[in-house]
């Protein structure tokens, strides 16, 4: 009896900086309903997904940017949603900013957490490969700082066991290293899940707009296949205040073909009927870790950093 479930990828158009948290929430509990309505058990929102993408702007001192940060989990602002997934019985992925008290300090992240149908609180994943700067690059309209407001994360690439499968979490720029799929696909992990800020220009090289788009499915594509797993991707996308970021949510099965994308870039709530053993073939022959990986081979991908050319 092949396992079917129906998982659903909630976008979220843009956020300005006047929108207020609640607004926010009330969206995404509008697209949770919307995808329960069309049989979802579980939903992927986007990274950062209550605020504006700050870590555009500069910000200098905590008391101007700890405004778009959450704390406690769920913070209060959260909490609607959380009520409504729990009493629809739909899990979810949620990207947020979070401050914590951890250590005897103050810490920030861009992270993660993922709720199961039941509104158990599963865990929680902190961005580690965070793009950009620490400092201002002067080009307001380039700038992106997260390494100016995120440590990065602690919690290492987890995975969760859930009655739909285990499950991965990532978010956003991770997609682009293929050591965060590997690292999770070897714990067993078969449904990842992501949120995406990705911007249409502000990054540090000039390139056309069509590749930000085909690097952005590129990466999800070939993580799923070469994981044999479903991906879950949700933007938050178009122009926040002007700034315009990609859309192309989607959800990608184990084969590497995406099954369905967001053709907007506004609150658009994509799903699929996925058959989760549609990756078991692949495990069972072209990735067969077991089988074929040759670790023995592999030493500098965690012994080395950067590129050293042999003498
Ligand atoms: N955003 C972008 C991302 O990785 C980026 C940053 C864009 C890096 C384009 C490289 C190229 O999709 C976040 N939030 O990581």
């Amino acid at each position: 009896m092949p396992r079917r479930e129906v998982f659903a990828v909630a976008q979220l158009g843009p956020i300005h900086l006047a929108d207020t948290k609640d607004a926010v929430v009330a969206r995404l509990i509008e697209m949770l309903r919307e995808a329960k309505g069309r049989g979802a058990g579980w939903v992927t929102f986007p990274e950062l997904a209550l605020t504006t993408f700050f870590p555009r702007y500069l910000y200098d001192a905590p008391e101007d940017y700890d405004v778009f940060f959450e704390e406690g989990l769920p913070s209060p602002a959260m909490v609607p949603l959380f009520e409504e997934a729990r009493q629809l019985g739909v899990g979810f992925y949620l990207g947020y900013a979070e401050k914590v008290e951890q250590d005897g300090r103050t810490r920030r992240f861009n992270t993660s957490v993922l709720v199961g149908p039941d509104g158990k609180i599963l865990g929680q994943y902190r961005k580690i490969h965070l793009p950009g700067t620490k400092e201002p690059i002067g080009d307001p309209e380039f700038e992106h700082l997260e390494k100016r407001y995120f440590e990065v994360g602690d919690l290492g690439f987890p995975t969760f066991a859930t009655p739909s499968g285990r499950v991965g979490m990532c978010i956003c720029n991770d997609r682009r290293w293929p050591e965060t799929f590997r690292v999770m696909a070897l714990q067993g992990a078969e449904i990842f899940m992501l949120g995406y800020n990705t911007p249409t220009r502000n990054i540090h090289h000039a390139e056309p707009a069509h590749l930000r788009e085909f690097h952005h499915s590129l990466s999800l594509q070939s993580a799923a296949y070469q994981n044999a797993s479903w991906v879950m991707a949700a933007a938050k996308c178009g122009a926040e205040d002007g700034f315009a970021m990609i859309g192309g949510s989607m959800i990608v099965a184990p084969t590497g073909e995406v099954v369905t994308r967001a053709t907007s870039e506004e609150d658009e709530v994509i799903t699929y009927d996925c058959d989760l053993d549609l990756g078991a073939y692949l495990r069972r022959t072209v990735f067969d870790f077991a089988r074929h990986r040759r670790i023995e081979h592999y030493g500098l991908i965690t012994q080395q950093t950067g590129i050293e050319v042999p003498k």
